[in-house]
């Protein structure tokens, strides 16, 4: 679809979206569309948009100038739609069936149209509810492995890796994650979001010195490592998936960061979920161990087969790369941890559960463990390391 619609800058509402999708003509003229806003996120407006007839939809996804989840006082950019699409195509190129398919961009009403997922759930949304998704942490893998070896530097040449460099130049969605994941949850920032019976142990966190040399140490790497195109945002609520299908959406914070940033994300948003449960917790560890095992095997296979830096033959060097991409995911994930029970933007398997004492001590547990990912990383060896911090943090 090439059609592109030139107007100025406005917000859709659920009857223009209707009217873009007929004048892109993404459905029969004749046809009747209802369309209902969806959007549950922090950022951006979501529109559903079906065919009465067929019953076939389409998402209509629309960058708001400013932040929704504080309100207009938060300005920020509408590029972030292209970043987004342009970062969702780039994924295409190498792992097209983990990615929506993209029918339509437009940049100036910082839209992208986009294959409807209604089929699936938002994964957060699943693993709440206590859903199982046998296939996620094989996908997530597979996806992480092929994103990062293909668009790092071990892969393309330093011209080509340079232009992806620039393409994806997001300093502002960078500096709501500079901000929100690695400096307010450490210091007594207002934009942070606790409950009053927590402040004890929140104060502990801001004094902790030992800790927060660690947290420096991970906003650095954030800042100044650019190792790969990173997604930027690989949270479960970024994963709409079934037990047959992971479909990777949102990367409007996709940036050429740091190689272990996706990847503790995602292991800290599936300890997120552990913590909020009672029982069922082995599964959200098998998929931590699976994840670590698709990712090691296939980077190594395209470290092998397609690496085409000449040290990329040189022996011992992939196992340097990913001894220090695992210990980067781990403190990673402890950053995102603390700043999930403590920061601006939480998340609904802790905040979600019912019985208040209960919550308080997930939280509680919580901020124990991301402490201890981030201090204890580097004797963290394997997988299963991880599950018995998890057991130990959690007195
Ligand atoms: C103001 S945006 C808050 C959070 O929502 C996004 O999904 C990112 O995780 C960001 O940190
Ligand atoms: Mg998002």
């Amino acid at each position: 679809m090439t059609v592109t619609v030139k107007q100025a800058y406005e917000p859709l509402t659920e009857s223009t979206a209707i009217a873009l999708a007929k004048n892109l003509e993404l459905f029969p003229q004749e046809t009747e569309l209802t369309c209902k806003e969806i959007g549950d996120g922090n950022l951006n407006l979501v529109f559903h948009i079906i065919d009465q007839h067929t019953e076939k939809g389409i998402i209509i996804k629309q960058a708001l100038p400013y932040a929704k989840v504080v309100g207009e006082s938060w300005p920020l950019t509408i590029h972030r739609a292209k970043i987004e699409s342009d970062a969702l195509k780039k994924f295409a190129q190498y792992v097209p069936q983990l990615v929506p398919e993209i029918y339509h961009t437009d940049e100036t009403l910082a839209i992208t149209v986009m294959e409807d997922l209604s089929r699936l759930t938002i994964a957060r949304k699943g693993l709440i509810d206590g859903e199982s998704y046998p296939l996620i942490s094989e996908h997530i893998g597979t996806f992480l492995a092929n994103t990062l070896f293909y668009t790092s530097d071990f892969y393309l040449t330093g011209k080509e890796k340079k232009n992806l460099v620039k393409q994806f130049f997001n300093p502002e969605l960078c500096n709501i994650t500079e901000d929100l994941v690695f400096t307010d949850p450490f210091f007594d920032i207002d934009t942070n979001d606790f409950e009053p019976e927590l402040r004890t142990d929140v104060e502990k966190l801001w004094n902790d010195q030992e800790l927060k040399l660690e947290a420096a140490k991970f906003k650095h790497k954030f800042l100044t490592e650019a190792d790969a195109l990173l997604h930027g945002d690989l949270h479960t609520g970024s994963l709409f998936a079934s037990t047959t299908e992971t479909k990777i959406i949102d990367p409007e914070f996709a940036v050429v960061g740091p190689f272990g940033f996706d990847l503790g994300q995602f292991i800290a948003n599936l300890l997120l979920n552990a913590i909020g449960r009672e029982d069922s917790q082995a599964v959200l560890f098998k998929h931590i161990n699976r994840t670590w095992t698709v990712f090691e095997t296939t980077f190594r296979k395209l470290w092998e087969s397609e690496g085409k830096d000449p040290y990329t033959k040189v022996n011992g060097y992939v196992d340097v790369v990913l001894n220090n991409l695992f210990e980067d995911a781990l403190g990673f994930a402890g950053c995102e941890i603390i700043r999930r029970t403590i920061g601006l933007a939480h998340v609904a398997d802790l905040d979600g559960i019912a019985d208040k004492e209960k919550k308080l001590a997930a939280k509680k547990h919580a901020l124990r463990l991301g402490r201890a990912l981030l201090i204890e990383r580097i004797s963290i060896l394997n997988t299963i390391h991880i599950q018995e911090i998890f057991e130990t943090t959690k007195e």
